[in-house]
């Protein structure tokens, strides 16, 4: 028998642009559609906030942990493989890391070039992070604006640069203003690119993502010119802190909202006043029996989100999860991290279990394929 291949769909953007809450509103849809979907997540280290939020919304999901797809492309392919076992996807929807770029050599024409009898690789879409996007593509040369530096904004010019179609993110808080002058800056990056405007969160537009994702026809599979060094140096200004902490509530339950919402308040109130730290992506996991939330924090003068909601209280055991993605020194970023949950456990009643972190700034991207030209 021969089968359909499977389609797989990365989608990219920097820290913090929407890409899970994009790649969980095309997995509802294609559900929807009576499609099985596979989802991959990934990050450089393991416990990620992405794969239980996106588990807890009933998808299957794989997981890639301790460096990037194109560091990992062979973890990535088993991933990929491992959903077909007993049921195999018709689409796979994979978010890479949102500091990771030059995708299409490493990653997407390495897997058409060496499985392209199995999967059937859809054009690439990049989601820009307005916040960020407004600051960074305005820059006169030689400024930065974000709050990043110069390196770090290269990577998120050169994520860019790289798509097939082009996603303005987060439209149900922009003006017609503001989109008119992204797609103007968007133009000038890449006049030849599609540029959609979409609204994970709330649905709108993403029917014109999944046509990206079927026209066939834009999928050019741009090489990038990249400077690694420049590349690795924007990775590296960034500390990474992965948290894990298991505690009891007390007899009363807990609102998990509050929980998480609190405990990215306080970190982040920790890392500003640190003067030092800017956030890429601050995103905190309560998750007590089947119950979860998520909030996230997405740049420092954003306000905290909710990005899964509990809508309930629980006692009893709750594994909270900390992704911290900031521009600042890790050790320091861990200690700020740390600092914030103990002080939840004091105010909340909880008892901790064990408390267990991770802190990296990413190291050099060493991909295991790299397509030139
Ligand atoms: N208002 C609004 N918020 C959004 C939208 N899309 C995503 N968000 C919020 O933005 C935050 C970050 O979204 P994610 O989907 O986690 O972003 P990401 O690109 O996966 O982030 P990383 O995995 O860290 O790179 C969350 O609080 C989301 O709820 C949107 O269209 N509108
Ligand atoms: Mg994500």
């Amino acid at each position: 028998m021969t089968r359909d291949k499977i389609k797989f769909v990365l989608i990219g953007g920097f820290l913090g642009a929407g890409k899970t809450t994009l790649v969980g509103e095309l997995a509802r849809r294609y559900t929807a559609q009576g499609k099985r979907v596979g989802i991959i997540t990934n990050d450089q280290t393991d416990n990620l906030v992405d794969t239980q939020n996106l588990r807890s919304q009933g998808f299957d999901v794989g997981e890639v942990s301790g460096a990037c797809f194109c560091c990992s492309f062979n973890e990535l392919v088993a991933t990929a493989d491992g959903f077909t076992d007993d049921d195999i996807p018709d689409v796979v929807l994979a978010e890479p890391v949102g500091s990771c770029t030059d995708l299409v050599a490493t990653v997407i024409l390495p897997l058409q070039n060496l499985l392209g009898s199995r999967f059937d690789l859809a054009p690439f879409g990049v989601i820009l992070k307005p916040s960020h996007g407004k600051r960074i593509l305005s820059n006169q040369k030689g400024k930065t604006r974000s709050g990043f530096s110069p390196q770090a904004e290269y990577i998120f010019r050169k994520q860019l640069e790289e798509a097939d179609y082009l996603m303005i993110g987060r439209i149900d808080q922009l003006s017609d203003q503001d989109v008119a002058n992204l797609r103007e800056r968007l133009g000038e990056i890449r006049p030849d690119v599609p540029v959609i405007t979409v609204s994970p969160k709330t649905g709108q537009g993403v029917d014109g993502v999944i046509q990206q994702i079927d026209n066939a026809s834009t999928a050019k599979r741009r090489l990038l010119d990249i400077d690694y060094d420049t590349y690795a140096d924007g990775e590296a200004e960034l500390g990474w802190v992965n948290l894990t902490a298991m505690v009891e509530t007390g007899e009363q339950p807990v609102d998990l909202d509050d929980l998480t919402q609190t405990l990215v308040a306080t970190i982040a109130k920790h890392v500003i006043e640190d003067g030092k730290g800017n956030i890429a992506h601050l995103k905190v996991s309560a998750l007590g029996g089947d119950t979860q939330s998520v909030a996230n924090l997405v740049a420092n003068d954003a306000a905290v989100d909710v990005g899964l909601l509990a809508g309930r209280s629980v006692s009893g055991s709750v594994q909270l999860i900390v992704n911290a993605r900031v521009a600042m020194d890790p050790d320091d970023l861990e200690s700020h991290c740390r600092q914030a949950v103990d002080s939840l456990g004091v105010q909340q009643h909880l008892t901790f279990n064990s408390v267990t972190a991770h802190s990296l700034r990413p190291g050099r991207p060493n991909p295991t394929h790299r397509v030139v030209r």
